[in-house]
């Protein structure tokens, strides 16, 4: 029984350590981006220590003792050069939590620290914690920003899904201690609150996304906009729409703001989700847009249509047809990684430069809002690039 016991856990310990040291490569791209090969996390790199009781007397058939589902939509950060995302990591029993992994170039290697965050609770303990935005705000704290689920009080008897979803805060220096602040009072539920890297007018800043339940019903709708004196109480009034959702677009269902904006020479770069329904459900895509540096809730670029979409093995998984991120970071050359998950089942890395998000976001076209523009955006191409070719070929 030893012999066996003791051959398993070297299988696992070998298995765990190849798929952690697996080389990741960058996959041929579009020109905006490109995708690298394997995801940087799953559940399956959740260390052995969460997962097993390596006592040969207690679990003699060396068998789970703790179910690790999916790991997904993660915070990203580059601090102090090292690569960190705090991931939302859920476990068989459909309760999330947050644990902050660390690798030495941010797209292969990474390895959870020892234990996962332990989050102190603020009021009614939660029932769900998810979606931590991280920003190195310059008031010199790291703020976390995530969702906060508690059952629906007023639920009518047996309705066991109605949920109150708001947005909780908390501050850290170093990732292991958090500072729980008070989640944010707000007139309507909240999810995809995200604070801006700047002070706007000598206050926070905030991009909320106003609704009435999981699906926006309400009328309009869409990323939000609100300035707040004080993270130590925040409290969203005056709250105003940004980036509206839209019919028949990508976002005609819903949308949320991504990770906190990244500061260019040109203007804020945000990403963000948007969601369309369709027969197979809920389809969720990345899309980029733009806003002034002068006035960051004015859009001064947004091509049409998304960014990106589930692709491949990214098509299937627990929640199908998702694609969802709520973490980028950039390197002082330049250098964007964005960690999108797919299907909140597991999370993966594409590369792509601050230089290059800029360029596809002025040089995009916007979404003409009906089919004729698009064929006219279309032509305008073809035109183009038959005058391109026409002149290259006299000229040879
Ligand atoms: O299942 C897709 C996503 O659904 C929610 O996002 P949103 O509120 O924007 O629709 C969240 O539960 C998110 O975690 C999840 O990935």
């Amino acid at each position: 029984m030893m012999d066996l016991f003791n051959k398993r856990l070297l299988r696992l310990q070998e298995e765990h350590k190849q798929l952690i040291e697996k080389a990741n490569s960058p996959l041929l791209g579009n020109g905006i981006f490109e995708r690298y090969r394997n995801p940087v996390l799953t559940a399956a790199h959740a260390p052995l220590t969460w997962r097993y009781d390596f006592s040969a007397e207690r679990n003699p058939f060396l068998m789970e003792r703790f179910g690790i589902h999916a790991v997904m939509n993660a915070g990203a950060i580059l601090w102090k050069g090292r690569h960190l995302l705090v991931a939302r990591v859920e476990a068989a029993d459909r309760k999330s939590f947050f644990a902050v992994a660390e690798s030495p170039n941010g797209v292969d290697n990474f390895r959870f620290w020892e234990r996962p965050i332990v989050m102190p609770e603020y009021g009614e303990p939660a029932t769900n914690l998810y979606d931590m935005r991280l920003t190195a705000h310059e008031d010199g704290w790291i703020y976390g920003i995530f969702c906060v689920e508690r059952k629906d009080p007023n639920a009518p008897e047996g309705d066991l899904s109605s949920a109150i979803a708001c947005a909780g805060v908390a501050r850290t220096q170093d990732f292991v201690h958090w500072e729980r602040l008070p989640d944010i009072q707000a007139e309507c539920q909240q999810r995809n609150v995200v604070l801006h890297p700047e002070f706007v007018n000598g206050q926070y800043a905030l991009y909320t996304r106003p609704q009435d339940g999981f699906i926006d019903t309400g009328k309009g709708g869409g990323i939000g906009w609100a300035l707040t004196k004080s993270m130590e109480n925040t409290v969203i009034r005056n709250e105003r729409i940004i980036n509206p959702r839209y019919y028949h677009t990508i976002r005609e269902l819903k949308n949320g703001e991504g990770p906190a904006p990244i500061k260019t020479s040109c203007g804020w770069l945000h990403l963000a989700h948007g969601v369309r329904g369709c027969a197979s459900g809920l389809r969720y895509v990345l899309y980029l847009y733009m806003t002034s540096l002068e006035d960051p809730t004015r859009i001064i670029a947004e091509p049409a249509g998304f960014l990106m979409a589930p692709e491949g093995e990214e098509e299937v998984g627990d929640v199908m047809n998702v694609l969802f991120s709520n973490g980028w970071t950039v390197e002082e050359n330049g250098r964007v990684l964005l960690y999108y998950a797919s299907c909140d089942t597991r999370l993966h890395v594409a590369e792509s430069s601050v230089e290059r998000l800029v360029d596809y976001c002025l040089h995009t076209s916007p979404d003409g809002l009906r089919t004729g523009r698009t064929v006219e955006t279309l032509n305008t191409l073809i035109d183009l690039n038959q005058a391109t070719l026409f002149h290259q070929k006299s000229s040879q």
